[in-house]
Order: C-alpha cells, then sequence, then structure tokens
C-alpha cells in the first residue's frame, strides 16, 4: 500500500478528550495507508523511520484538516419541488388550499411515484455534489416519498447508485412509516401493515441500513412506531426516529428503549427524553434548516441535552417540503446562531457524533486506524467553518486516502 504524508497544516481531529479544544493540532502531519489514517500528530513526533516509508509527499500549505463532513440526516432522493407551494404560501395561499390543490408532501409522492429510476438520478446527483462541494464524504439518504413497495424500492436503488457514482459514503434508512399515502387515507394501520411488509424485502435487496418512523400527530403514534421498531429489531436493523419535532409524544423514550441510533428534530424534548436517551448512547440530531424554514419559535432544548451529556449532531435534513437545503456548513452556522452551539460543538455534530447518528465508529475523528476521510480549508481556525454565511473555504477533499 502506498503510504501518504500531509503536512504544513493544522488539524482539528475532533478526538474526543482532547486537552485542546477541537483537538486542535497546530503542526500536525497525517499518514494515510491505503484507505486508512496511519498516524495523525504533531509533526516533531512523526517517526522518522515512518516518514521515509512516506512514497508521497503533500504541502498542506497551511490549510485547516477536519474530519470529512458527514450529513447523517437527509431525504436527498426525491421528484420535483415545492418552490411554487412556497411561492403561493408567500402570495397568501393557506395550507389548506395548496393541499386540496394536490400540494404538500403528497405532490411529492406523486413526483416521486410518476419519476423513473433516470429521472430521480438526475434531479439527485446535483444536490449532492452540492454537499460533496462542501465536504461532505459520507451522507444519509432516506426513501420515504415513495410509500409503496416498488417506488420505496426506486428511491433506496437510487440512493445506493448514488453511492457506487460518487466516491461518497451513502448510507440509506428506510422510512416507509413517513406518511400515510393517499390511498390508504384514513387507514394508516392498513398503510403500517404494508410497511411491514416491505422492509424485509428491500432489507434482502440489500438496500436498508438502518428504519426510521416520523413519530408525531400528523405523522404515526407512538404504538404504530413501536410496531416498526419491533419488526427492525426482529431483522437486525438499527432504528432512528423523527422525534418530538411539532409536539411531546414521547418517541424519544421509545426509541431509547430500542436503543435508536439517534432520535432527530427533539423541539419539544422532555427531560425524562433526554435521559432515557442518554442512558441508551442515542444521538440527538438537530435540524436548523428544518427549524428555520418552516418558522419555528420552539427551540430544542440544547441545556437539557448538555446536561445529561447526549451527544449532539447536526444534519441539513434536505428535503423538498421542510428544509430544500444542501448545505451543511450553513447548517452550522444556524446550529451556533439559532441554537447557541459552540462552533466546537457543531464541528463536532457534523463529524463525530454524526458518525455515531449513522452507526459508524470508523469515522468522524481523525485518528490512526480510521478512515482517511477529510478535508483541507482555507481558514485559520475552525470557528471560521461555523461564522462565515454562504462562503465555501473547501480547497480539496480526500475520501478513503485519494484526492478527488
Ligand atoms: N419531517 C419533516 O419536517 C419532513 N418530513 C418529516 O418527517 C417534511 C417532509 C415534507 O414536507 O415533504
Ligand atoms: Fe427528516
Amino acid at each position: 500500500m502506498t503510504l501518504q504524508l500531509w503536512t504544513h497544516c493544522r488539524a482539528a481531529t475532533l478526538q474526543p478528550g482532547a486537552a485542546q479544544a477541537y483537538g486542535l493540532i497546530d503542526d500536525a502531519a497525517l499518514v494515510s495507508d491505503g484507505e486508512t489514517l496511519a498516524w495523525v500528530g504533531p509533526r516533531a513526533d512523526l517517526p522518522a523511520a515512518l516518514r521515509a516509508r512516506c512514497s508521497v509527499q503533500h504541502d498542506a500549505g497551511g490549510a485547516l484538516i477536519t474530519p470529512g463532513l458527514i450529513d447523517c440526516h437527509t431525504h436527498l432522493v426525491y421528484g420535483g419541488d415545492r418552490a411554487n407551494e412556497f411561492e403561493l404560501r408567500l402570495n397568501g395561499a393557506s395550507y389548506e388550499e395548496i393541499a386540496r390543490a394536490g400540494g404538500g408532501i403528497v405532490s411529492t409522492v406523486q413526483a416521486t411515484r410518476a419519476a423513473t429510476a433516470a429521472q430521480l438520478t438526475e434531479q439527485a446527483q446535483p444536490r449532492l455534489a452540492r454537499l460533496m462541494a462542501e465536504g461532505v464524504t459520507t451522507i444519509e439518504i432516506k426513501s420515504g416519498y415513495g410509500l409503496a413497495l416498488e417506488h420505496e424500492r426506486k428511491a433506496l436503488s437510487v440512493a445506493r447508485a448514488l453511492g457506487r457514482g460518487n466516491p461518497v459514503t451513502v448510507r440509506t434508512t428506510f422510512l416507509g412509516a413517513h406518511a400515510t399515502p393517499p390511498e390508504f387515507a384514513g387507514r394508516s394501520d392498513d398503510y403500517l401493515d404494508e410497511v411491514l411488509r416491505m422492509l424485509p424485502l428491500l432489507q434482502a435487496e440489500g438496500l436498508v441500513d438502518a428504519v426510521d418512523a416520523f413519530c408525531e400527530r400528523i405523522g404515526f403514534s407512538t404504538a404504530q412506531t413501536e410496531r416498526v421498531f419491533r419488526a427492525a429489531r426482529d431483522l437486525g436493523l438499527p432504528v432512528k426516529l423523527h422525534a418530538e419535532q411539532l409536539s411531546d409524544s414521547g418517541g424519544a423514550q421509545l426509541a431509547a428503549r430500542y436503543g435508536a441510533l439517534s432520535c432527530d428534530h427533539l423541539e419539544w424534548l422532555s427531560a425524562a427524553g433526554a435521559r432515557a436517551m442518554a442512558a441508551a448512547g442515542t444521538v440527538a440530531v438537530l435540524l436548523p434548516g428544518a427549524f428555520y424554514f418552516l418558522r419555528e419559535t420552539k427551540l430544542p432544548p440544547v441545556a437539557l441535552l448538555r446536561e445529561h451529556q447526549v451527544p449532539i449532531a447536526i444534519a441539513t435534513d434536505s428535503n423538498p417540503g421542510s428544509s430544500p437545503c444542501t448545505s451543511l456548513l450553513l447548517m452550522l452556522n444556524m446550529a451556533c446562531t439559532l441554537f447557541r452551539l459552540t462552533p466546537e460543538e457543531a464541528l463536532a455534530g457534523v463529524t463525530r457524533h454524526a458518525a455515531a447518528a449513522l452507526g459508524l465508529p470508523d469515522r468522524g475523528v481523525l485518528a490512526a486506524g480510521l478512515r482517511a476521510d477529510f478535508v483541507l480549508w482555507g481558514v485559520a481556525r475552525p470557528a471560521e467553518l461555523s461564522y462565515a454565511i454562504g462562503a465555501n473555504p473547501r480547497i480539496q477533499t480526500v475520501f478513503k486516502g485519494q484526492i478527488v
């Protein structure tokens, strides 16, 4: 394997428990061995014998190096968009009028069903490219706009194909329990029967890495969510949950009982919910884009999460209805400005903690033995990544030891 060396850089390693904030190393050296980091530390400590074996040496030009960014919650694959609905609303139309005219989530389900896999790929690829342009090296993509076997399969297959066609790692999540489709209107339990029929079939096709549900008054109840979780557990699949976005339904406690990787949104999370998540090691994924776009006012209980030491991740929630967003760097800024996270918490939220939210212990931190996924940035200090609005200081991304 080729050993490669990067020097003339600062590294924000995000090592847990490091003495320096961000696990910062001022004059750092990184050595990759094939797809893996072989050594990370102060350049002065780099063993001469190891340096001598590095056949490729890179001058990082004074860049800041961070782990590759991880967007751990997206609905990136969908048909059409909802710009028209956005415009109608700003011209005074009510949500109900729009829904009656075929708008809302149902319109995205219709557009997703009507699109071919090739069309969905063509629409999702530029969104993925924009995220990658900002240093994203791993992304989660949920289904949930097909809501029928053939269309959930199509969306998940498109997500998998995006992973094959791009250097980024794609993790897929089955969100069949996102909404009740029109043909099951008023019969959500019957639709859930259908969801439970789809899950093992899609898993057998290798399309499912995790299972999610929208647990909300306008989504599915905790009892219904538990049916989905039981099925996932029987199949050995990890679970996640859209929980306490619009109300406190106790979804977080339920998810914690099933050892959920993450609970996401969480604006209405209770103290009991936070305690349950802490005990289960469940990550809190905060989604400032949806909070902003829906003009929510109830802030997620960040102090409570800190008090109980629940790891906090940040993601785009990229979707056409509540967060038409393809900038994870903007989410860093919004996590700080809207939710008052520190820039260090925000950066951990798109690296180390985002990796945990996906159950991927092999990334999210710069350390020997982990994946050589990292980004070179033209900034002096890590806080600049959260501070700037609309800037993209990325210089270069290294995916599994390869400069792309
Ligand atoms: N929560 C949301 O905010 C989105 N999905 C979810 O589970 C909304 C999806 C949409 O409006 O298309
Ligand atoms: Fe979401």
